[in-house]
């Protein structure tokens, strides 16, 4: 792609219109450290006419239109996914910096989501509630109304799927403020929504600062529900923000999760997954296995096996093939990276691979894939979440204490173990607080298995039948069959 691309209109009521009180800005390439688009950003005017477009949509055709209708457009919506994934793919790595080979993976998958969300659209019913014969009861769920969503940078367009699938399919509208670091395939997913002839309002995309722009989404009163994934501390800001509100919240936040190698375990697919699932998206993606335990017998192997592997694999430009992992998102994200790597060195861990950036690689953000041994639990390494690729090994001798090593975290997104024998399995994941976990596997998400947080990671979950009722209010009816006031 040569020269800077122009993207200089937000998308409102079915509009391709000028900011109001926002700006056009520089999108940068994190491969190169350079601009390659320049994008519109709204402000909080902006902001409000997107919210009463959504108003207005939400009152008028949207939450009357038969369902099986909306159902239908939800499809069209995948099929033009479908049709212009390779483009999709060209636009999220060049705007996220994560590795094209990676995002082709992944974005391959983002219309089953509108299929699978369309499938339920028609099925989200109520029950009926027996009591005596006076009355008839029975419960219908309703959309709760205009949803913000307000979404990272990381994985851009997979995290609004998440939320833009289910919401449409309950019969909310939407106004989408994506991450500042990366506005762009925000602005695809309106015209999709276009081309698929969603009514004027339903999907509405207004990029901007979290502090001014997200922040008036949060606190505007016609907003009934705010559904964020980003960082913890933001959403706590979130909460406070709206509190005058009322909103309703769904939060999908950060994790420190625990992935345990006992010694049963097969040995060459737990390390696949445990270098697989700590370099992914270049170590920023929330259900990251950073926290590695593995049993204290085969915990020379592991480590000498892991940080071989961290210095084969291929760090370079997003948009080349070849790559396996590509530069941080954000210059912000690099330096937090590279701090928390010298907080690794300052605590007394064994710096096994990597530890530095790859200045040869100019002025890209990349940083190299770096690996802790000798890791105690009280470390700051251990404990908190860096996003970016840098994995702890810490050693462990008994079931006992790797549960409660695993628990020792105010996180609870996922957590992955290895073992040949199912009885622990069980026995394991049962005691294990988290939102999800894998057994022999890990990274497994698709659209229909609920995922989310326990404590400190979240509030409500995304994908499977849950992620609906995050956008379904119920409604309990009361008939009285002898019109007698009782
Ligand atoms: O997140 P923020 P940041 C974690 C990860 C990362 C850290 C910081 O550890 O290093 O968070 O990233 C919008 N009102 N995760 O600073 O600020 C913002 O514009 C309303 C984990 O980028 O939470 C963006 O759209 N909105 C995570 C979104 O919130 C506000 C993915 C996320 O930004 C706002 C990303 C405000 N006051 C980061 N302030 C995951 N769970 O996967 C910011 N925003």
């Amino acid at each position: 792609m040569s020269g800077i691309v122009r993207q200089d209109k937000l998308y409102i009521g079915g509009e391709w219109v000028d900011p109001i009180d926002g700006d056009v800005v520089p999108t940068i390439d994190p491969s190169t450290g350079e601009p390659w688009a320049e994008v519109a950003f709204g402000g909080p005017k902006d902001i409000d006419r997107a919210v009463a477009a959504a108003k207005e949509a939400f009152e008028g055709p949207w939450r009357r239109m038969p369902v099986t209708e909306r159902a239908a457009l939800l499809r069209r919506f995948a099929e033009i996914y479908t049709r212009r994934t390779e483009e999709l793919i060209q636009l999220e790595a060049r705007d996220s910096g994560r590795a094209i080979r990676e995002v082709r993976g992944d974005v391959g998958n983002h219309a089953n989501w509108f299929y699978w969300f369309a499938s339920l659209a028609d099925k989200m019913g109520g029950r009926t509630i027996p009591f005596d014969e006076s009355v008839h009861i029975f419960t219908t769920r309703q959309p709760v109304g205009v949803v913000g969503g307000i979404t990272p940078w990381n994985v851009p367009l997979l995290s609004t799927v998440w939320k833009l699938a289910p919401a449409l399919a309950a019969g909310c509208t939407f106004v989408h403020k994506p991450a500042e670091q990366t506005p762009f395939t925000a602005f695809e997913l309106a015209r999709m929504g276009e081309e698929a002839g969603l009514p004027p309002g339903v999907l509405n995309t207004v990029p901007g600062y979290g502090p001014t722009t997200g922040a008036h989404l949060v606190g505007h009163r016609d907003v009934d529900k705010i559904s964020f994934t980003g960082e913890g501390r933001t959403a706590a800001e979130i909460q406070r923000a709206g509190a005058g509100s009322l909103k309703r919240y769904s939060f999908e936040l950060g994790g420190k999760s625990p992935h345990i190698l006992f010694e049963d375990c097969d040995l060459e697919q737990a390390l696949n997954a445990a270098t697989g699932s700590a370099f992914v998206v270049c170590g920023q993606s929330c259900a990251l296995g950073s926290r590695l335990y593995v049993h204290r017998s085969i915990y020379g192997r592991v480590a000498e096996e892991i940080a071989r592997r961290a210095g084969t694999i291929r760090v370079g430009n997003a948009m080349d093939a070849n790559t396996q992992m590509g530069p941080q998102s954000s210059i912000a994200q690099l330096e937090k990276t590279l701090s928390y790597i010298d907080i690794g060195k300052q605590e007394g861990a064994t710096l096994l691979a990597g530890g530095s950036r790859i200045e040869e690689l100019g002025k890209g953000y990349y940083v190299r894939p770096t690996v802790f041994a000798d890791v105690t639990s009280d470390m700051r390494i251990a404990r908190e979440e860096i996003f970016g690729p840098v994995v702890s090994l810490i050693p462990f001798d008994t079931e006992e204490e790797v549960i409660a090593l695993a628990n020792n975290t105010r996180y609870g997104l996922a957590a992955g173990l290895w073992t040949r024998d199912s009885a622990r399995a069980h026995r394991v994941a049962a005691r294990i607080d988290a939102g999800i976990v894998w057994v022999n596997t890990y990274r497994f998400i698709r659209w229909s298995t609920p995922y989310g947080g326990f404590k400190g990671s979240g509030v409500g979950r995304e994908n499977g039948v849950e992620a609906m009722d995050a956008y379904l209010e119920t409604k309990t009816t009361v008939i009285s069959t002898t019109g007698a006031f009782a």
